[in-house]
């Protein structure tokens, strides 16, 4: 299951859809909408019912964030029975060509992060702030977190369902972007194989980005609680085995 989290992508929804679908035939396609009001939940709508049993549309009321978005896809996903799972932005700044590596590696792996920071990553079309940005939040989540994957802040990434079973257990305290850090967290801390596949970022062509002032604070926050308390996995359960 591949899970698509959505506000305002009415640009990029359905070609990236058709992409996705077409290009891995073994997956099916989740998205995630908080109620875009440019209709990005009704595209998709109409777009499931050309794509019947491959592509699920979920709506939330609101904008209700990137990490909670993901978190309700991990548990549709968990109880309509899919063993793997991807998460993956709309805007096509994750290349979907990778998925299929990506799953792959999983066979091997508890995690699998589609990353920038590994030889053979890179992001193309950022400016020199926005890479500084990335940069700086990678190297305090290693720092200050105790990360060990180059890219932890990434949000293209495969899981195996099983094991986000430890990070669904409402301990996740972000809302948006940084609950990606808090994944990794809980799965590094309960003993993850964590594999990481280089892939070129490109900037988004179209519609507008979603960062803002509240996700930098969020994540400022996250940071430093992580620091102080390094909480344990929320369950005694080692996803190593
Ligand atoms: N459902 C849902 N999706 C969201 C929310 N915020 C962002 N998204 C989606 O999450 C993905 C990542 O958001 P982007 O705005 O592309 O964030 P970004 O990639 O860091 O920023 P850009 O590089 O400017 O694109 C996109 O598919 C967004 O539509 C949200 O609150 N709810
Ligand atoms: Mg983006």
């Amino acid at each position: 299951m591949v899970i698509i989290p959505t506000y305002n992508e009415a640009e990029n929804i359905e070609p990236l859809v058709e992409r996705v679908l077409s290009l891995v035939p073994a997956v099916d396609a989740l998205v995630v909408d908080d109620n875009s009001p440019d209709g990005t939940g009704e595209l998709a709508d109409r777009l499931s019912q050309k794509y019947q049993q491959r592509l699920f549309v979920l709506h939330r009321p609101e904008k209700l964030g990137l990490g909670t978005a993901h978190q309700a896809g991990f548990s549709w996903a968990l109880e309509h029975g899919y063993g793997q799972l991807v998460t993956m932005d709309a805007d096509f700044s994750h290349p979907p060509e990778v998925i299929p590596v990506m799953l792959n590696k999983l066979q091997e792996a508890n995690l699998v992060i589609g990353s920038r920071y590994v030889r053979g990553g890179q992001s193309e079309g950022w400016t020199l702030v926005r890479k500084m940005n990335s940069w700086a939040a990678n190297f305090l989540a290693r720092r200050l977190m105790g990360l060990k994957a180059r890219d932890c802040t990434g949000a293209f990434r495969a899981y195996r369902t099983e094991d986000l079973k430890i990070v669904l257990l409402g301990k996740l305290r972000a809302r948006g972007y940084s609950a990606h850090l808090e994944v990794l967290y809980y799965l590094e801390r309960a003993g993850a194989r964590v594999v990481e596949v280089p892939i070129t970022f490109v900037n988004r062509q179209k519609g507008q980005s979603k960062i803002s002032g509240g996700e930098v604070r969020e994540t400022l926050k996250i940071l430093i609680y992580y620091f102080l308390f390094r909480p344990k996995a929320p369950a005694a359960r080692n996803v190593a085995g």
